[in-house]
């Protein structure tokens, strides 16, 4: 049967900052497997109704962000994630979910752990450089909703036998 999964995106900052690498090879190093890759770019007509309110982009406000949609940073939260590419990607592994939270550390980067991606990459709670998927329900929600049919790979690591007993 399929193990656990997570959706991990890097925001536009990450990218802006050449970031992609450093991000990806924490999960990687870690020994998740990955099963889907791509940059998107929200096309700018969307992008610019989004960041106005709460709207019918499926994207970002009401599914991706659907929680936040009432709350006084919504508008800003919806601008950010909309300025520029960001790196789409699952994550596949026993308790993937839970783990890459850990990994990734605090919302806010300045509570967040050294040794996180936030606690050693980020300074604010508007720039934190990375998304992941907050319970296994929500991280299979993501991945339909960022992923097509056919974008993920089913695939097995060569290091597998290496990594789990
Ligand atoms: P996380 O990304 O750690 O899962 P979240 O789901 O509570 O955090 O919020 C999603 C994003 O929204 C978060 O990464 C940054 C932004 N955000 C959250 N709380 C915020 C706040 N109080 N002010 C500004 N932005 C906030
Ligand atoms: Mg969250």
């Amino acid at each position: 049967q399929k193990m656990e999964e997570t959706y991990i995106m890097i925001k536009p900052d990450g990218v802006q900052r050449g970031l992609v690498g450093e991000i990806i090879s924490r999960f990687e190093k870690k020994g998740f497997k990955l099963t889907g890759l791509k940059l998107f770019k929200c096309p700018q007509e969307l992008a610019e109704v989004c960041a106005l309110s709460p709207c019918f982009c499926s994207y970002f406000c009401r599914e991706h962000y659907k929680d936040l949609n009432s709350k006084p940073f919504f508008p800003k939260l919806i601008g950010y994630i909309t300025s520029g590419p960001v790196v789409c990607m699952a994550w596949e592994g026993d308790g993937v979910v839970a783990s890459a939270r850990k990994l990734i550390g605090a919302t806010n980067p300045l509570q967040a752990e050294p040794g996180t991606i936030r606690g050693d990459l980020a300074v604010q709670t508007g720039r934190n450089v990375v998304h992941g998927s907050d319970s296994p329900e929500n991280g299979k929600r993501e991945i339909a909703l960022w992923f097509k049919e056919g974008e993920l790979c089913e695939w097995t690591p060569a290091q597998a036998p290496w990594l789990l007993e």
